[in-house]
């Protein structure tokens, strides 16, 4: 509450912002409802995030505007809930990158296999102007990406047998997110991917109709994937980003100080929420061992194995993305590291 108030007598903006972005009138009483979905469960980091975005935006709007959380695909998969707030019937969902890119194909960059060396340079990355670039090429698909959050390194578990390289990973089939490039990569590893949506996916392997999945050591965890999965190894071949977007429809509709609330609580809540993000995927790698599975590591010998395999899949990607912003994305890597 204070914070609004001073937002709002500190700053009195004469002028209309002449920029690109257009802003509401403010409708002093209305109250406005943010409908937040995503698709992992009430235990998971993202939504604990999500959590902390409807506390602070509550907080600083002093209740005009509220934010109804929903989890576990409750509103829909990724891909649906994007259409929703294009729509403009949804106004906030947080998917991984992997499923964006059907909607902004440069989008695809971020998921490069191995590309990320660690948490802290994607950050970087992200938070800075190359992450920034990308979130601006929403718009004309009428979404606002506000802030990146982080679903993490993903790591590969299945039901047949423990994988120490790709030898192993031989005529496994696995679910992958609905993305062409992880299809790609996939098929170079001689695994056999079948694109889903994640609210599929826990009967898929219940049932038997895939093998295996990948995703962080969190998803696996809390979302109880060890119960249908015996096998897990440190594959991390790809980091999947979240972004947290906001309907473009709904984000022009607020004035400028509630713009800059939303924003700024998206970002907040953003930190929050890799924080915790971080801490969940180092911790239940040994809750899924007490749970029975097997963990085996990958070896420097064997990813190396997989990044080479992987790269003629990248460069093909990388033109037809463009290969000036691959090139981008690959500078802005390399001063994170010399930071
Ligand atoms: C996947 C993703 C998902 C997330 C979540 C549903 O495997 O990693 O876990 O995008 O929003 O589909």
């Amino acid at each position: 509450a204070l914070f609004f108030v001073a937002a709002a007598c500190g700053t009195a903006p004469a002028e209309p912002d002449a920029g690109e972005g257009t802003a509401g009138e403010a409708a002093p009483g209305v109250q406005r409802t943010i409908r937040a979905g995503i698709g992992l469960n009430d235990q998971h980091p993202q939504y604990l995030g999500l959590l902390k975005f409807k506390e602070l935006v509550e907080e600083r709007t002093d209740g005009s505007i509220v934010v109804e959380t929903y989890h576990s695909g409750q509103l829909g998969d990724d891909r649906s809930m994007m259409e929703a707030l294009q729509l403009g019937t949804q106004e906030v969902t947080v998917p991984s990158t992997a499923p964006i890119a059907g909607f902004v194909q440069e989008f695809t960059v971020f998921d490069f296999p191995f590309l990320f060396p660690s948490n802290e340079v994607a950050d970087e990355v992200l938070d800075g102007e190359v992450g920034q670039m990308m979130l601006d090429k929403l718009d004309d698909q009428n979404l606002v990406g506000l802030a990146y959050w982080e679903n993490g390194f993903r790591d590969l578990t299945n039901a047949r047998r423990a994988v120490a390289s790709m030898e192993d990973m031989k005529g496994l089939s696995i679910r992958t997110m609905e993305n062409e490039l992880h299809l790609e990569a996939f098929r170079a590893l001689g695994a056999n991917p079948t694109p889903m949506a994640f609210t599929e996916l826990f009967t898929a392997l219940q049932q038997g109709a895939v093998d295996g999945q990948e995703n962080p050591v969190a998803t696996v965890y809390l979302q109880g994937f060890h119960e249908v999965q015996d096998h897990i190894s440190n594959t991390h071949h790809i980091y999947s980003p979240f972004v947290f977007l906001m309907s473009k429809t709904f984000f022009d509709s607020l004035t400028e100080e509630e713009q800059e609330i939303v924003r700024d609580a998206a970002r907040e809540a953003g930190q929050h929420q890799r924080q915790l993000n971080r801490e969940a995927n180092a911790q239940y790698l040994d809750d899924l061992q007490e749970e029975g599975m097997t963990y085996t590591e990958i070896d420097e010998e064997a990813r190396q194995e997989m990044i080479d395999t992987v790269q003629p899949v990248l460069d093909k990607y990388a033109e037809r993305i463009g290969q000036d912003i691959v090139d981008q994305v690959y500078e802005a890597i390399r001063e994170a590291q010399e930071d």
